[in-house]
C-alpha cells in the first residue's frame, strides 16, 4: 500500500466537489428499458436517504459502482446528485465483492457465524479496487474538501486517499460491527486493514463496543497509543531534528455514531389513510389471527431467521399457540444470491417453512406467511402497522434499521418490539423486550410475554421507544458525524440538513410521488 505511492495531483481537468461520498454502490441502478435505452433508477435505501440531503446542501458527488460488471460511464448528474461511476470487471465482482467483502469480511465481522474464507487473490483484488475508488475520489474532490467513505468494502480507501490528497478531511463510517481482537486477529491482512482505516480523521462505528474493539486491535497489533476516543498515529517528520524524529503523531478520532432512519418520513407514510387501509387488508388476508408477528430481513445468516422459526414452530408443537392465535409473517428479501452460504441458508429456511406449514396450517390459516421478495416502502409500512409484534432476532447486527422503522411507524404507540441483544439497536432501545436469540426457550417465553402483554404496558414501552427514535433520527446522525469531522479540521464545515418534523414530511410526501424505493433494493450497506 504505502510502498506504491501514486502522486496523482489534485484534479484540474475534472469537475470537483467540496463534499464527496464514497461507497461500494451508487445511489442509482443502471437499467436498460425495452427500447434498449440506458436509464438510471434512483434507489434510495437507508444510506441514500441519510446522505442525499447533505449532498444537496453542499453540491456533493457520489463515487461508487453501478451494480453491474464492465460498465464504463462518465460522471453525470441524476436528480440533483452528481454521480461518479467506478467500473468493476466480472472477475473483480467475484473476487473483491462476492469474495473478500461478502465471504471474508462479512462473516468475520459478524462473530464468524459462518466460516470466513481467506483467499490471497481475493485480497489482491480488494486492494486494487480500493485503490481505484480512492483515485476516483481524489480526482473529484476539491482542494481542502471533505470525503466521507462508507463501510467495510472500502476500508483501505482512507489511507490511499490520504497518500494521494493530504489536503482532504476524511471520514469513514463502518455500518457493520467491528469484531473483538480475538476474532479480528484471524484476518491474514489485519494490520493492513487497520492502517487503511487510520488514514481517516474520524472513524465512526455503530456501538461504543465496536469503537473499543477497533482501538484495542490498533493498540495490540500496531502498538499505537490510544486514549478514548483518540488514536495517535505516528507520522514521518523528516524536517524534525534527529532527536525528535518519530514523536510526531496524527490524532484520529474513533467513536460511535449510531445510525438511524428518516423517522418523520416513516411516520408520515403510516399516517396516510390508504396505507392504514392496506394494513387492515393484510390482516384480513391472513385470516384475522389474534396476533400478527412480523420479521423483515435480508435473507442473511446474521439475522437469526432460523432461530425465530424454530421458536415459533415449537410454540405451535407445544400447543402454547395455534395458527388461529398467531401468524408469523416473514419477509426475507433476496440477497447475495451467488454466494454459497446464502444459497444454503435459503434452502434451509424454505425447508423449515414448508415443514411448519405442512404440520400446522389449516385451510383458513397459515403458520408462516413467507415472502422471498422485496416490497415497495409503502407496503413495508403497511406491514409494520399490521404487526402486533416485531421480531428482530439477529445473531449479530451493526444496528438494525428495521427495529427503528417499526417504532417510527407506530404513531398509535401500540405494538411490541422483541429485539436481539446482539443488534446495535439494543444499546439504545432499552424499552424493547431484549432477547438472546440463541436461547430458544427464552425466545419462546418472550414471544408469549409479548402476546400476553396488557395494552397499558405496551403503550408505556412504545412511548419510550418512540421518544428515542423520533429524536435521534438520521439527520442527527449525519449532523453529528460531520460536526466531528469539522472539529478535527476547523474551517472544513459541511452544511448538515435540518431535522424534519412529521408535518413537514407529510406535506412533502403528499406533494410528491410515492417514496417507492423499488422492490428488491433493500440493502442499506451491502
Ligand atoms: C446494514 C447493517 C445497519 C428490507 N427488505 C425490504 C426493505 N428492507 C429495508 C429495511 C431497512 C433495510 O432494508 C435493512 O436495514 P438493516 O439495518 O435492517 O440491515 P442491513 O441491510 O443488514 O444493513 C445494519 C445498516 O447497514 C445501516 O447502517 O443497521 O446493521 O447490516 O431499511 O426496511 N425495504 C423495502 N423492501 C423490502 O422488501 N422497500
Amino acid at each position: 500500500m504505502s510502498e506504491h505511492p501514486d502522486h496523482t495531483p489534485p484534479a484540474t481537468e475534472h469537475e470537483t466537489y467540496g463534499f464527496v461520498v464514497v461507497s461500494n454502490r451508487l445511489p442509482v441502478d443502471h437499467t436498460v428499458d425495452e427500447n434498449g435505452d440506458v436509464k438510471w433508477e434512483h434507489s434510495p435505501g437507508g444510506l441514500v436517504t441519510a446522505l442525499e440531503p447533505v449532498m444537496r446542501a453542499n453540491d456533493g458527488a457520489w463515487v461508487g459502482w453501478a451494480g453491474k460488471p464492465d460498465l464504463e460511464f462518465e460522471p453525470f448528474e441524476n436528480d440533483g446528485i452528481n454521480v461518479v461511476p467506478v467500473p468493476l470487471s466480472e472477475e473483480e465482482v467475484q473476487r473483491y465483492y462476492e469474495g473478500f467483502s461478502n465471504d471474508t469480511l462479512w462473516p468475520l465481522y459478524h462473530d464468524v457465524i459462518s466460516a470466513p474464507t481467506y483467499h490471497r487473490v481475493w485480497w489482491d483484488s480488494y486492494v486494487l479496487v480500493n485503490r481505484r475508488f480512492a483515485q476516483r475520489a481524489a480526482e473529484v474532490a476539491e482542494q481542502d474538501g471533505v470525503v466521507w467513505v462508507q463501510d467495510y468494502q472500502m476500508q483501505l480507501v482512507p489511507q490511499f486517499l490520504r497518500e494521494l490528497r493530504p489536503d482532504l478531511t476524511i471520514g469513514f463510517f463502518n455500518h457493520i460491527p467491528f469484531p473483538p481482537l480475538g476474532i479480528f486477529s484471524q484476518l491474514p491482512w489485519r494490520e493492513k486493514i487497520l492502517e487503511g482505516l487510520l488514514g481517516a480523521d474520524v472513524i465512526g462505528f455503530q456501538r461504543a463496543d465496536d469503537a473499543s474493539n477497533f482501538s484495542r486491535s490498533v493498540r495490540h497489533l500496531l502498538g499505537y497509543a490510544t486514549t478514548r476516543p483518540y488514536i495517535d498515529v505516528p507520522v514521518d517528520d523528516e524536517s524534525a531534528p534527529l532527536s525528535r524524529r518519530g514523536r510526531k503523531v496524527r490524532r484520529v478520532v474513533a467513536k460511535h455514531f449510531p445510525i438511524s432512519i428518516d423517522s418523520a418520513g416513516f411516520e408520515a407514510l403510516a399516517r396516510k389513510p390508504e396505507i392504514q387501509a392496506r394494513a387492515r387488508e393484510i390482516r384480513e388476508g391472513l385470516g384475522n389471527p389474534k396476533t400478527v408477528i412480523l420479521g423483515v430481513d435480508r435473507l442473511d445468516y446474521t439475522k437469526g431467521i432460523r432461530h425465530r422459526m424454530k421458536a415459533f414452530g415449537e410454540l405451535l408443537s407445544d400447543g402454547r399457540l395455534s395458527v388461529e392465535d398467531a401468524t408469523l409473517v416473514q419477509v426475507a428479501s433476496p440477497s447475495r444470491e451467488r454466494v454459497e452460504a446464502y444459497m444454503a441458508l435459503r434452502d434451509e429456511i424454505e425447508l423449515t417453512v414448508g415443514r411448519i406449514n405442512g404440520d400446522y396450517a389449516t385451510m383458513s390459516h397459515t403458520a408462516i406467511s413467507y415472502h422471498h421478495h422485496g416490497y415497495p416502502r409503502e407496503e413495508m409500512v403497511a406491514l409494520y402497522l399490521a404487526a402486533d409484534i416485531m421480531l428482530v432476532t439477529a445473531l449479530r447486527d451493526g444496528m438494525n434499521l428495521v427495529a427503528k422503522e417499526y417504532i417510527a411507524v407506530r404513531f398509535d404507540s401500540d405494538g411490541v418490539l422483541i429485539l436481539s441483544e446482539f443488534a446495535g439497536a439494543a444499546d439504545e432501545l432499552r424499552s424493547a423486550l431484549l432477547v438472546n436469540p440463541h436461547d430458544i426457550g427464552g425466545l419462546k417465553n418472550t414471544i408469549m410475554r409479548a402476546i400476553e402483554m396488557p395494552r397499558r404496558d405496551r403503550v408505556t414501552r412504545m412511548r419510550a421507544l418512540r421518544r428515542r427514535v423520533l429524536d435521534n433520527d438520521v439527520a442527527k446522525w449525519s449532523a453529528s458525524f460531520l460536526a466531528a469531522l469539522s472539529d478535527v479540521r476547523p474551517g472544513h464545515r459541511i452544511a448538515a440538513p435540518p431535522k424534519k418534523t412529521v408535518e413537514e414530511a407529510l406535506a412533502e410526501s403528499s406533494g410528491s410521488e410515492p417514496a417507492d424505493d423499488g422492490a428488491g433494493t433493500p440493502e442499506t450497506a451491502a
